[in-house]
């Protein structure tokens, strides 16, 4: 499946936004521009950050270290009633973001041509099967072909550039071999942190710390940090001549082909409260992982990308019986806009790119993906390019492991463990549990309780932000930690649950299993101040911090369970589990307002009526009192008044919004079961909600729409919360016919399923540690046959038909 285009990027930010192409290997992230007569690579590296400890004014969001006493008081204040002296109060929680740093843009490589003449036959694609972008032209007879991609396993950016003669179909057939074309150009690196570049032989190195935003005086910016950055770019010839120039550049001469080989590091290290490894990150990383690669040919450096990247990408495929055609991108976003032409093969392409740009931007050992991904062109972007942890990043990951992609879901897991450290020193500042008192307190070693509020860094911000009505949400750590489960709900990746997943959630229950008080009035186990993200009243018991505690405590209960029968409940605080048990169901997230809507403020009934006093939203983009629908799995078929409820909320809440927040939607509409809603969404989306790189917008660009749509599509494909697994619950009129294979069920179980005239023809099913599946389609009954066609014995209730499934067998239904 290929991305492509007629034309190259336009040189600006605008085109870095909106047309160049993301290539990336989790680490090192490129934008291809392909301008033929001066290329423009924009390199990235995930961890080069400012900010951080090493700057005076940062503190890791805590503006007063005041031991959480304002929060007692202000809870106490809603628990008797008086709103509005709360709300006058809450200031007093606000954090500040002094200090946390933006993620910053490493530079770029040029690489200007001789003239090269009149360009015609131009095409640039970025391909999805082999994660590589290309570009090839024509002029003045000779053929100029250039293929880029960045490898996980060899940890390198690689190119290369070629030029061949144009053969007339007689010159073939006669197979005159003249010598090779050849191209000169000048290769430059310019440092977005003001690095020096050095040339010597065939080598461009670069190196220095980062300077953060760089003002018009080109002074360091505020936020510069001691954080050390190096790079090196190597250019290996086949035939010409290659030279250091004076300038720190290179200048290629008369070559026929030429293999670019680079590497980007820093000495950045997730080890709170130093956040470094104390490398030389040129010496130490960047140039012998490009001596390494230069040892091998282009041939064998792309067959261990391939090796590495495709078994991951071809896992899962998906079609809806459009033929994949490969016209320009923007040219099918326009025809889609106007006449409605090409969805089908849009919506197949934009699924698979979200899976594409996750193995892109996520692989093990290093940070999650950011807001834009590992890509970024600013040393200010927008939000600091971080991790928003009260929809954001944990929507970068929704579309993990049901879509099979588990590789790229460890540095999300490892990250927001990571975040217990400096999250104790949040949680005993802020709110009082725990006594650390500085990062180098000995209390952090303790498990006390951890908490992270919206905003957070590599680099230790974790603490309330500067404006409560967004920044004062307690919970949403608890949110990331709770979606750790998945790696055992759909993988049973016993070692991830039991070295990470398991610890980091049950600390951050602990903590609010302290925290929950008694509402008198409801008899309810709140949370209390909270707010709905990122509107309204600070209230006691909001649905969103409720919903995430449920689903916190359920996980952790169901984490203890599968720990106990592995052997290892030692691990396990069994009075914890024991207490969480029973707070759980008090919490009770879940009501039913008067418009017949799903509560997002437990007291909304009774809001004044008139001059909306807390500015209340009603299309307001979150829905976050909907996460009990989706991600989480409060809401199903058994609670059928909850599910009209929310189907009413989903729909009065509108579908003019922005890019991450139509995905929600998506996903919400998809567990609803409402195929033509989601297919409206997804007209939505890609009318509003994409560029033409199919890049996400907010606007500005913004990753979670692509991962939230990925996610989204296959929600409507297959769903299995609650012990069910339902095969195609969600399709739209229009979808008559399609497949898909490789998709990812809770318990292990890997399915595929073809439909044609809006039917189920047939589908297949491995659950790979056995067990009772239990199958919904449609109400129908379901036929389940074995390798040899022999029928399986099958129970049939209540719509569910259930069998035994023995393991790694694969087993066809229809
Ligand atoms: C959330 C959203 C904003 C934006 C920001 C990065 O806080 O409410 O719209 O997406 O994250």
């Amino acid at each position: 499946m290929f991305l492509c285009y007629n034309a190259p990027a336009n040189m600006s930010y605008f085109g870095w936004e909106n047309e160049a192409l993301p290539l990336g290997n989790g680490r090192i992230g490129v934008k291809v521009f392909g301008d033929p007569q001066c290329e423009l690579l924009a390199f990235n590296e995930k961890t080069l950050w400012s900010g951080g400890p090493t700057t005076p004014q940062f503190h890791y969001g805590i503006k007063n270290a005041d031991g959480g006493k304002p929060y007692r008081a202000i809870r106490d204040l809603l628990l008797s009633g008086d709103m509005k002296q709360a709300q006058s109060a809450m200031p007093q929680l606000q954090g500040d973001e002094d200090g946390s740093g933006n993620y910053q843009s490493f530079g770029s490589l040029y690489l200007r041509f001789d003239e090269i003449g009149g360009v015609d036959h131009y095409v640039r694609d970025l391909e999805l099967d082999s994660a590589s972008a290309m570009v090839n032209f024509r002029a003045n007879k000779v053929v100029y072909s250039r293929h880029y991609f960045v490898s996980y396993p060899d940890n390198v950016f690689v190119g290369r550039i070629e030029a061949a003669h144009q053969k007339s179909q007689k010159e073939e057939e006669e197979g005159e071999e003249a010598p090779p074309p050849t191209f000169s150009f000048d290769a430059y690196f310019v440092s977005d942190q003001k690095g020096v570049s050095v040339s010597e032989d065939n080598t461009i190195t670069v190196e220095g710390t980062v300077q953060a935003n760089i003002g018009l005086d080109a002074e360091p910016g505020e936020d510069a940090n001691a954080m050390r950055y190096g790079g090196a770019i190597r250019f290996i010839a086949q035939d010409g001549t290659v030279t250091a120039t004076e300038n720190g550049g290179i200048r290629v001469e008369n070559t026929s082909s030429v293999v670019l080989i680079a590497s980007l590091a820093t000495d950045y290290k997730n080890n709170f409260p130093v956040f470094s490894d104390g490398s030389d990150p040129l010496r130490d990383k960047a140039l012998p992982a490009v001596e390494a690669a230069s040892e091998k040919t282009f041939g064998q450096l792309y067959r261990t990308h391939l090796d590495d990247y495709r078994p991951l990408y071809q896992k899962v495929e998906f079609s809806l019986d459009e033929e994949q055609i490969a016209h320009p991108v923007d040219f099918m976003l326009k025809r889609f806009d106007k006449k409605g032409e090409y969805k089908r093969q849009l919506i197949a392409m934009l699924f698979q790119y979200g899976r594409y740009l996750l193995l892109a931007s996520s692989r093990e050992g290093t940070l999650p993906a950011n807001l834009q991904g590992i890509w970024n062109a600013k040393n200010n972007p927008p939000w600091r390019a971080d991790y928003h942890l009260n929809i954001n990043l944990e929507m970068n990951y929704w579309p993990a492991y049901v879509t099979g992609l588990a590789a790229a879901a460890g540095p999300m897991r490892d990250y927001i463990a990571s975040l217990r450290k400096p999250g104790r020193l949040i949680a005993a500042q802020t709110l009082g549990v725990g006594s650390a008192d500085a990062a180098d307190s000995p209390a952090l070693e303790e498990p006390t309780g951890w908490a992270v509020f919206t905003q957070s860094g590599p680099l230790g911000m974790c603490g309330p932000g500067s404006d409560w009505h967004w920044g004062w949400e307690p919970t949403n750590g608890a949110w990331a930690a709770a979606q750790l489960f998945d790696c055992y709900a759909f993988d049973h990746d016993l070692d991830a649950l039991k070295e990470t997943v398991y610890p980091t959630m049950e600390e951050a229950a602990r903590l609010f299993s302290q925290l929950l008080c008694e509402d008198k009035q409801s008899g309810r186990l709140v949370m209390a101040p909270g707010c709905s993200p990122e509107q309204g009243p600070a209230t006691a018991g909001c649905t969103y911090d409720q919903t995430i505690l449920y689903a916190l405590f359920d996980a952790v209960i169901e984490g203890a369970a599968a720990l106990d029968e592995n052997g290892c409940g030692d691990l396990v605080d069994h009075a914890l589990v024991e207490t969480l048990k029973s707070q759980k169901d008090r919490l009770s997230p879940l009501q039913i307002n008067r418009r017949g809507q799903i509560k997002e403020w437990y007291g909304e009934d009774d809001f004044p009526r008139f001059g909306n006093p807390y500015g209340i939203d009603r299309l307001h983009r979150h829905i976050s009192h909907l996460i009990g629908l989706y991600p989480f799995s409060l809401i199903d078929e058994t609670t059928p008044e909850l599910q009209q409820a929310a189907k009413t909320s989903l729909l009065s809440r509108g579908d003019k919004t922005t890019g991450w927040a139509l995905a929600h939607r998506l996903c919400c509409a998809a567990r609803l079961k409402e195929g033509d809603l989601c297919d409206n969404l997804i007209s939505q989306v890609l009318k509003t909600a994409v560029m033409k790189n199919l890049f996400g917008t907010h606007p500005p660009f913004q990753i979670d729409g692509n991962f939230g749509f990925t996610a989204g599509v296959a929600e409507m494909l297959l769903q299995s919360h609650n012990g069910l697994i339902r095969i195609l619950p969600a399709l739209p009129k229009e979808w008559h016919s399609g497949s898909y294979s490789g998709l990812h069920a809770r318990g292990n179980v890997t399915i595929g399923a073809r439909w044609k005239n809006d039917r189920l023809k047939e589908g297949t099913l491995c659950a790979h540690d056995g067990g009772t599946i239990r199958l919904i389609y449609d109400g129908k009954i379901i036929l389940v046959q074995d390798a040899s066609g022999a029928e399986i014995e099958t129970a049939f209730e209540d719509g569910v038909t259930s069998f035994e499934a023995k393991p790694g067998v694969v087993y066809t239904f229809s």
